[in-house]
């Protein structure tokens, strides 16, 4: 039986990872990180399953008595602080975990198992202002945030270490990938949520900032299946994934709202734009300054032609499959809540 270590796996990806895993018969740790209360809430169906141990990307130590104890074949570091905002207020706690906690991870693999094969979560944050439409493997960086800085220097610090130890080291260049599981800081569950709050009656206007801001959303239980196929490769490489179609956050807002039975007119400019529904006349949706970011990344677009062609991969769910399954998600939950 292959042994994995998951970090991050309370995260949206991890969980989707230790299913992907399971099913496929792996033996799976999951790191967490001491909280004052436990939030296993996404992995509560597999709580049994897993071997949940504990450790931090802060700390060295702990990481390298982990990979010590468990020996593990694979090691997926998914964890991260990963939310765009929080870098600005947290740079050097985003600098301390997203970047040089890769560092540390990796460190901990030379010295303890340096034939384990790794897996880096890179972003396509990583583009930030893009000097190229799509981006590729080969499109060079322009960092825009903090968190983006970080996982460009995860990203080489990984390239590093395949180069200068032959660990099989690989990174994925993963856009934004969402799911029911998504954190409901992050736009796409903002809007769904809100969208499914709305429609019980519990909020009556979503507050949001940049709606022209397009971004290559897929979903997050296609591209683990990616995590994994990299690491099953002969040679280990960097690979761009995502679906190669790009929506603005206006869209989504769109296609949210109808999903919960409303119909969206758009009225007004800049700050005092409002999403007013058709039928009742009600403002859903307000501009504020205060989700505005002091640098943004307007566009990003995924060119996968290589993971599609080397690993095969597709991702299956569309955007509009997408949006509709988290909407359905969220008012299945506040159906429950309410009754
Ligand atoms: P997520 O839901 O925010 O999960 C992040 C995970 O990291 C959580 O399990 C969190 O643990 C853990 N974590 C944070 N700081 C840690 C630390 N110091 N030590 C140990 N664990 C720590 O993120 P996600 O969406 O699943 O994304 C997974 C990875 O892919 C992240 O590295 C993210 O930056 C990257 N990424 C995500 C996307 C995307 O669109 N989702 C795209 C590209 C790259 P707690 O539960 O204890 O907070
Ligand atoms: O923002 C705009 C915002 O926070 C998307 C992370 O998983 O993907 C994610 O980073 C866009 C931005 O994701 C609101 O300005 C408008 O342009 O959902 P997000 P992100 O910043 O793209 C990458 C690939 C990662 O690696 C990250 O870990 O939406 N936007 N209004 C808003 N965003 C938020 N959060 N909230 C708003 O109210």
């Amino acid at each position: 039986m292959k042994k994995s270590l998951i970090t991050g796996i309370t995260g949206q990806d991890g969980s989707y990872i230790a299913d992907l895993l399971l099913e496929k018969g792996y033996d799976v740790y999951g790191m967490v990180r001491r909280n004052s209360t436990e939030n296993f809430e996404r992995i509560e169906h597999i709580r049994d399953s897993v071997k949940l141990v504990p450790g931090d990307l802060l700390d060295q130590m702990s990481l390298m008595k982990l990979i010590r104890d468990i020996q593990p074949d694979e090691i997926y570091n998914l964890a991260a602080q990963s939310f765009v905002p929080t870098s600005w207020n947290q740079p050097v706690f985003t600098g301390e975990a997203t970047g040089i906690g890769v560092t540390r991870m990796l460190e901990s693999i030379r010295y303890e198992k340096p034939d384990a094969k790794f897996y880096q979560a890179s972003s396509s944050e990583m583009f930030g202002k893009v000097v190229e439409m799509p981006q590729s493997e080969k499109t060079p960086f322009y960092p825009r945030s903090p968190y983006g800085v970080a996982k460009a220097y995860g990203h080489f610090i990984t390239v590093n270490y395949r180069e200068s130890y032959d660990i099989f080291a690989v990174s994925g260049i993963l856009f934004n990938h969402e799911s029911p599981r998504r954190g409901k800081e992050f736009v796409t569950r903002k809007i769904t949520d809100a969208a499914a709050r709305i429609k019980f009656g519990i909020m009556d206007t979503l507050e949001l900032g940049n709606l022209d801001a397009k971004r290559d959303w897929g979903y997050a239980g296609d591209y683990v299946r990616m995590m994994w196929l990299m690491l099953q490769q002969d040679k280990a490489d960097d690979y761009v994934i995502g679906t190669g179609e790009a929506h603005s956050v206006r869209e989504f807002v769109d296609l949210a709202f109808k999903n919960a039975g409303f119909e969206i007119r758009w009225n007004g400019e800049d700050l005092n734009e409002r999403g007013i529904d058709k039928k009742s006349g009600k403002t859903l949706v307000k501009v504020s300054k205060k989700f505005f970011r002091p640098a943004e990344v307007n566009h990003l677009l995924a060119n996968p032609a290589k993971a599609y062609e080397k690993l095969g991969w597709q991702p299956e769910v569309s955007f509009d499959k997408l949006v509709q399954m988290m909407v359905d998600g969220d008012i299945k939950r506040y159906e429950k809540l309410t009754k």
